[in-house]
């Protein structure tokens, strides 16, 4: 168990803060706070746009592997292929001026060009347990072993929808984990603080900051959220993208968010390129 000191709170900054203020933050305390991440307006769009095909999912998880199911949790809806369902999220989050410029300048130098992993609306129903802790580099086993030192193979731009209260399942972290020296060690519940958050807010962290979903312990409300997550082209996102999408739908995308979304080839340093057709880039292929 690591006796490291950790900050108590959660820095925060406003959604127009430097590039560099956030890059301080995130590699000081591995987590942090962007208030009007998305406006107002946004975020009712966005709301209204997911409820539908929210209203039509089943609470829990479908997964054979019952530590997997726990993990997704039994009274949570998890509503994935956001590109398809919203045009807020297509339009507007996937081209959020910080996304790209934290992720620029994170990923590029280190690792080329990245994608995206995930993009899931959460929604935590009441009398849910608290998530276990992890760390979201879990999901490619060999960063665990290189610990702090490794590269940063995921961030994620996690946004209440809702507002989160500590009662209600905001999301746990503890700042500092990212520089704890070994990354078997998640860390316990007693060390985690709750982002509390408004509505339209993000909580940004690292794939290195041991984290959960909060424990719902109110009868009646729903924390919802949207956890949106990238990683370098050289590793295998959770959603497969280029299924879900429809080629009629992924032309009218941005070059960029095109290639978050695999439908260009990926750059990883060192490499002449990877996601290609016969050595040219995909967007040749597909006509884009
Ligand atoms: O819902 C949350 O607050 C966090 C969820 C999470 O960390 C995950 O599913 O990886
Ligand atoms: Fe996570």
């Amino acid at each position: 168990m690591t006796a490291q000191k950790q900050p108590q709170t959660l820095s925060s900054v406003s959604a127009d803060a430097s590039a560099d203020e956030i890059l301080k933050l995130l590699a000081r305390d591995s987590g942090l706070i962007v208030k009007d991440f998305l406006t107002q307006e946004q975020l009712h769009r966005f709301n209204s746009e997911i409820e539908p095909p929210l209203q039509a999912l089943r609470p829990g998880s479908t997964h054979e592997d019952d530590m997997v199911a726990a993990f997704h949790g039994s009274n949570t809806k998890r509503l994935t292929n956001l590109v398809t369902h919203s045009a807020t999220f297509r339009g507007e989050i996937l081209e959020h001026r910080l996304v790209h410029e934290i992720c620029d300048r994170i990923f590029l130098p280190e690792s080329g060009t990245y994608w995206m992993t995930t993009a899931q609306v959460i929604e935590i129903g009441p009398h849910s347990q608290a998530q276990m802790l992890h760390r979201d580099l879990e999901n490619w086993f060999p960063f665990i072993g290189m610990g702090p030192s490794g590269p940063e193979v995921t961030l994620n731009f996690l946004i209440a929808l809702t507002d989160f209260t500590e009662e209600n399942g905001a999301t746990r972290v503890i700042p500092g984990s990212n520089h704890w020296s070994d990354f078997e060690d998640r860390g316990t519940p007693e060390q985690t603080i709750p982002a509390v958050m408004n509505a339209g807010v993000a909580l940004l962290f690292s794939g290195k900051t041991a984290h959960g979903g909060g424990a719902n312990r109110t009868s009646d409300e729903y924390r919802r959220a949207v956890s949106f997550a990238l990683n370098p082209g050289f590793l295998t996102g959770e959603e497969a993208y280029p299924f879900l999408v429809d080629m009629g739908l992924a032309r009218t995308l941005s070059p960029r968010v095109q290639r978050l979304l695999g439908f260009r080839s990926q750059y990883p340093t060192g490499s002449p390129g990877l996601w290609q057709v016969d050595y040219a880039d995909l967007s040749e292929y597909l006509k884009l």
